[in-house]
């Protein structure tokens, strides 16, 4: 049996109570094998894979808090520092009741490639926790934010392991949490990334990976000969990386035409308004049922199905798994061109074979959405220099990282002969300057 082969048994068997993190390991451990293949016996004798796979540190800790009756409560908070061979542990907080141990190392996992492929010195992490921030007043999500902290600031630190946002922890949240931080350490330090401008954020990270998912998707149409001016899109979720993915697809002359949250989906014939949707969801903090108020033309429709639409390009901005089979069937069918993926792993394996077999360009995860991650490594070297630039110079860094990284991806595709196998090529660029760390650091 292969070394591929006999990590992945291993991890069948160890973790098969982990479906998230068996479905990103096998995705990944799969795409390398041209390389892995190349010096097997060395890498074998280094347990270079079975390094790879489990992480430096997995935290798992308490986190009670008081909600607006007086009623304490208890949830789970993560962290899971996966590897820092190349930089500091980076990567976001989730926020939500599904997050569970697989999901944070599933995450966390992913990270470890996309932060290569950013080119930047950044290392691989995810944390969260299973507290639902919806229908909390700002003084619940503070007790929480302040309570999370009070145990997470003991594994983290500027050039230790630096979170960030991710579903349900925004601007809002991170604030909170700096404040903990800096009160507890008496440390003013670039220790979160999606800080507020005043207090050392970064302009341009707010849309860093919306624009970023646009950038590599016009690269990517551009270099197999189609213009993204005039094309139709379908996106899903309407939180972060949504709205700036519409706001920037829309600039670059794409019409998209849905949004969805987890309740419902828009479908806007003229084209989704993100002046409506930002005042929506930014600042009232509502449902997508309020959209039609601004729309009148516009339809909403109760759970899933903006898959469904006849579009040219789809850009998954929700959640893990949320393209399915069912739904890439229905893309091909409707003669849709290209997938890029904002949210982490929005593709079933099984719906990534189906819309690969029929030539879809696809773009994954790791590439597309990395945007935000270089954007926040962008913020650290701010916070470094204590300097601040503009958005300009931001928007203008940002967008050349992404070229950069569909160049790499693609390269790495052609030179391993996988034509335009974007999946295995992000995970092997992403891999080979892990690898060379790993491999220079000895076993540790
Ligand atoms: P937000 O919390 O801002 O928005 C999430 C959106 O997705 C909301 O519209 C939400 O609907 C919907 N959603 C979340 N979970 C589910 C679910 N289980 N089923 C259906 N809909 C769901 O998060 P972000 O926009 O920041 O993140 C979206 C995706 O992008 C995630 O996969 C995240 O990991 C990824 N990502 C984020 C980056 C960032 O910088 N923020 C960077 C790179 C990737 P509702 O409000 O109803 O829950
Ligand atoms: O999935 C991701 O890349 C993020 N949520 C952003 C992480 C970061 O550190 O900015």
């Amino acid at each position: 049996m292969s070394y591929v082969d006999e990590t992945i048994e291993m991890l069948k068997e160890k973790y098969a109570a982990q479906p998230e993190f068996l479905q990103a390991t096998t995705e990944v451990l799969d795409s390398l094998r041209p390389v892995i293949e190349q010096k097997e016996e060395e890498y074998k004798r280094e347990a270079l894979l079975e390094r790879l796979v489990e992480p430096d540190r997995q935290i798992i800790f308490r986190v009670p808090w008081i909600d607006r009756n007086g009623q304490a409560h208890v949830n789970t908070g993560y962290r899971i520092q996966f590897n820092n061979a190349i930089g500091p542990y980076k990567g976001g907080l989730r926020l939500h009741p599904s997050v569970n141990i697989s999901i944070i190392k599933f995450l966390g996992f992913e990270q470890i490639f996309k932060n290569s492929l950013t080119g930047l010195p950044i290392g691989g992490a995810k944390g969260g926790s299973d507290f639902d921030p919806k229908g909390k007043t700002d003084r619940e999500i503070m007790s929480f934010c302040k309570n999370f902290m009070l145990e997470l600031y003991k594994y983290i630190g500027a050039d230790t392991d630096v979170p960030a946002g991710d579903i349900g922890t925004g601007a809002r949240e991170i604030g909170y949490m700096f404040g903990a931080y800096k009160r507890i350490k008496n440390l003013h330090e670039g220790v979160l990334t999606g800080k507020g401008i005043a207090y050392g954020g970064s302009l341009a990270r707010t849309e860093a990976t919306g624009y970023g998912l646009l950038y590599l998707t016009e690269e990517m149409l551009k270099c197999n000969g189609i213009d993204i001016k005039g094309k139709t899109a379908a996106v899903s979720g309407s939180g972060n990386v949504a709205i700036y993915a519409i706001e920037k697809a829309t600039q670059l002359g794409a019409k998209v035409l849905t949004c969805s949250d987890s309740n419902g989906w828009v479908y806007d014939p003229d084209g989704i308004d993100v002046a409506a949707l930002k005042e929506i969801k930014e600042v009232n903090r509502q449902r997508l049922t309020e959209y039609k108020k601004y729309r009148p033309n516009s339809e909403y429709h109760e759970g899933r199905g903006v898959w469904t639409v006849k579009v040219d390009i789809a850009l998954p901005c929700a959640t893990q798994n949320e393209l399915r089979i069912e739904d890439a069937k229905a893309l091909v069918a409707n003669g849709c061109i290209a997938v890029a993926e904002g949210a982490n792993m929005p593709t079933t394996a099984e719906a990534v074979k189906y819309l690969q077999d029929n030539n879809i360009l696809l773009a994954p995860a790791k590439a597309a959405n990395a945007g935000g991650v270089a954007t926040s490594a962008l913020e650290m070297s701010q916070n470094s220099e204590r300097l601040n630039w503009t958005f300009e110079e931001v928007d203008a860094k940002l967008r050349g990282i992404m070229i950069n990284i569909f160049h790499n991806m693609s390269d790495a595709a052609e030179k391993y002969g996988m034509g335009k196998n974007y999946v295995a090529g992000a995970n092997i660029a992403g891999f080979e300057k892990v690898l060379n760390a790993m491999m220079a650091q000895g076993v540790c």
